[in-house]
């Protein structure tokens, strides 16, 4: 039986992991780690029964111990609890689905203690990839992507290691506000931002999507996942979201991955790679599709993805500053405090005035993410 962790078994990519086991029923789940949601990490246990789980909030793991009571279950807490499950004995890979930042330094630390990584955590390849492929390399333990694109891409580079990658064909559904002009974008509301057509993903990567963020961080994570150069890395709009990206060799031709937008295929593809199993739900059908569309990226009303490409063409501690800047005014955009465009009005700033870190290393990558919170803290 193969057995697994899991950093952030209550947001979205946590709990269709845990559907997966569910329905596979031969993976056994060891560790489970999640912010403050104890609720729902209640019945995860009672579901799975794993021997130790982490609850990020001090005082919501208090609350878990008296709630399960009556089970053996090791409850740790902050930031080295999420480390003791990130690098338990037992578990051959850990499944990174944590939000934020927050998951560098367990990935780092799972790396060291020789787990495959299953990856849902963005911001640790576009912060630090620059530490993490290296490592994961020395260590010689697999970075399996769980990001959709990311597998597509990852999929489509089955058997051709002999081969060089001509580019990168990374797809985007657009968004819920594709086709629309930057003078519309002023006045839309939360709910206009979180309602993706194809997609249900949580709040944070939703609101993403709709700026093009969220493909920002995509292109950065494929650089370092699939060693390209950024001009090799092509965003490509396609609305319908069935070819979930691809790659173009020498040759010119295109091998790309399709298939309904079900989150549960790339989990399962990571946690069985390189095996294939029976996956419930619906098939791709293609007399039922009425047409696949492409378009080129708009980068001049979505200058969100126009930074991250200004971003990863600075390198150093510059994509830091564009994600924790992007983080801190989503953040605040869900809070309305801020309106929608002024997300990517905080980035920009944040992105010109930052101190500058050619090659950073993790202490000076987190710093810069505290700096930029606060630059941001005292004029939003
Ligand atoms: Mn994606």
């Amino acid at each position: 039986m193969k057995k697994i962790a899991i950093l952030g078994s209550t947001g979205s990519i946590g709990k269709q992991t845990l559907e997966v086991v569910a329905e596979q029923g031969d993976i056994k789940v060891v560790g489970l780690a999640c912010k403050g949601n104890i609720k729902l990490l209640e019945e995860q246990i009672r579901k799975f029964k794993p021997r130790k789980v982490c609850v990020y909030d001090e005082n919501k793991a208090k609350d878990l111990k008296i709630a399960i009571s009556d089970l053996e279950v090791e409850i740790v807490t902050g930031m080295d609890g999420l480390i003791e499950i990130a690098t338990m004995e037992e578990s051959e890979i850990v499944v990174t689905a944590v939000v934020g930042m927050l998951g560098i330094r367990p990935t780092i630390h799972a790396i060291k203690a020789h787990k495959d990584i299953a990856l849902a955590n963005k911001e640790t390849l576009v912060t630090a990839g620059h530490i993490i492929m290296p490592l994961s390399r020395e260590m010689g333990v697999k970075i399996l992507p769980v990001d959709s694109e990311h597998s597509a891409i990852f999929q489509s580079l089955n058997g051709e290691h002999f081969n060089k990658i001509n580019k990168i064909l990374l797809t985007a559904s657009g968004g819920p506000f594709r086709g629309k002009k930057l003078d519309e974008l002023r006045e839309i509301k939360i709910e206009d931002a979180l309602n993706h057509p194809n997609w249900s993903m949580g709040k944070k990567v939703t609101i993403d999507s709709s700026t093009l963020v969220n493909k920002g961080l995509e292109v950065m994570e494929a650089k370092w996942l699939f060693g390209v150069d950024l001009d090799q890395i092509q965003v490509v709009v396609h609305p319908q979201s069935v070819i979930h990206s691809a790659v173009e060799y020498d040759d010119g031709a295109v091998i790309a991955q399709l298939g309904t937008p079900d989150m549960r295929l790339p989990i399962q593809y990571a946690l069985y790679y390189p095996l294939r199993r029976n996956l419930s739900g619906k098939r791709l059908d293609l007399f039922e599709l009425q047409s696949l569309t492409f378009e080129k990226p708009d980068l001049s009303t979505f200058k969100g993805l126009d930074l991250a490409y200004q971003a990863a063409r600075k390198g150093g501690n510059m994509p830091t500053v564009f994600n924790a800047a992007n983080e801190k005014a989503v953040a605040l955009f869900l809070d309305k405090k801020i309106k929608y465009l002024e997300i990517i009005d905080i980035i920009q700033s944040s992105m010109e005035n930052c101190k500058f870190i050619e090659k950073p290393d993790l202490e000076q990558i987190l710093q810069t993410e505290k700096e930029t919170y606060e630059f941001i803290g005292e004029r939003w």
